[in-house]
């Protein structure tokens, strides 16, 4: 999988790739990465890349043609291109998913200052996402997100393919909580002592009781799922 990012701030996105299981994704060539800063494909003075709302009001615009000139440069062929906005679906697991299994070549675009010009959105992007509820200062994080959670997907990325079996939002339930046996005795947390079930080597009964958990856990925490999962169970 090609993952290219658009973005003004080409080290936000090099950053995330330096360590841990994506560097090792991208030396071992599962994903590639393809960085650009598209302030280089500005033909205004000083490499300019916004300019002023047309309807008036705060906050500059990224120029639609800069963004097309970037997009005329690249491959685009057989990509899936992405915005990363607030003014979008939020982004899910599902979406990770569907994300891995149907493209080769997804690109993102991150915006900064008050978005981009919507007819790039019209004329150019497939899908938009939002990564949750609140305001980044742009979209560098966001298609971070995107990439980080799709890319684990990938079979041979994450070194045990078996840690994406039950993980949290695939059956609408959170995950139960997971504890290490060895403890050393002076800490404050060997105070606590963790469910004995867990230490009894039955693993149906582990499976049910992690459930019992789980179920507490998302009932909790995030009752909005567990009625999704009541609704998809009717
Ligand atoms: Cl995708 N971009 C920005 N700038 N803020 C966000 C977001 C995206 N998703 C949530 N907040």
């Amino acid at each position: 999988m090609k993952f290219s990012f658009l973005t003004l701030f080409p080290n936000l996105i090099s950053s995330y790739f330096t360590d841990s299981i994506l560097k090792r994704a991208l030396d071992s060539k599962i994903i590639d990465i393809e960085i650009i800063d598209f302030r280089d494909f500005s033909t205004r003075a000083h490499k300019k890349v916004d300019d002023f709302q047309a309807s008036g009001g705060a906050g500059l615009v990224i120029c639609a043609e800069v963004l097309e000139n970037t997009l005329n440069y690249i491959s685009t062929k057989d990509s899936h291109i992405i915005y990363l906005t607030p003014v979008a679906k939020r982004f899910n697991q599902f979406d990770a998913k569907r994300l891995a299994s149907n493209y080769k070549h997804i690109i993102f675009i991150c915006g900064r200052y008050a978005g981009i010009d919507e007819r790039v959105i019209e004329c150019f992007v497939d899908e938009v996402f939002s990564i949750g509820d609140y305001i980044l200062t742009g979209g560098e994080l966001a298609s971070l997100v995107l990439c980080d959670c799709i890319s684990r997907q990938i079979p041979n990325v994450l070194g045990n393919s078996k840690s994406l079996e039950g993980e949290s939002f695939e059956s609408n339930l959170l995950e139960a909580p997971v504890f290490t046996k060895i403890i050393d005795n002076s800490k404050k947390v060997s105070n606590l002592s963790i469910p004995s079930e867990y230490l009894k080597g039955n693993h149906s009964r582990i499976r049910v009781f992690k459930n019992h958990l789980s179920l507490k856990k998302t009932k909790y925490f995030r009752p909005d799922i567990l009625k999704q999962r009541q609704t998809n169970a009717k």
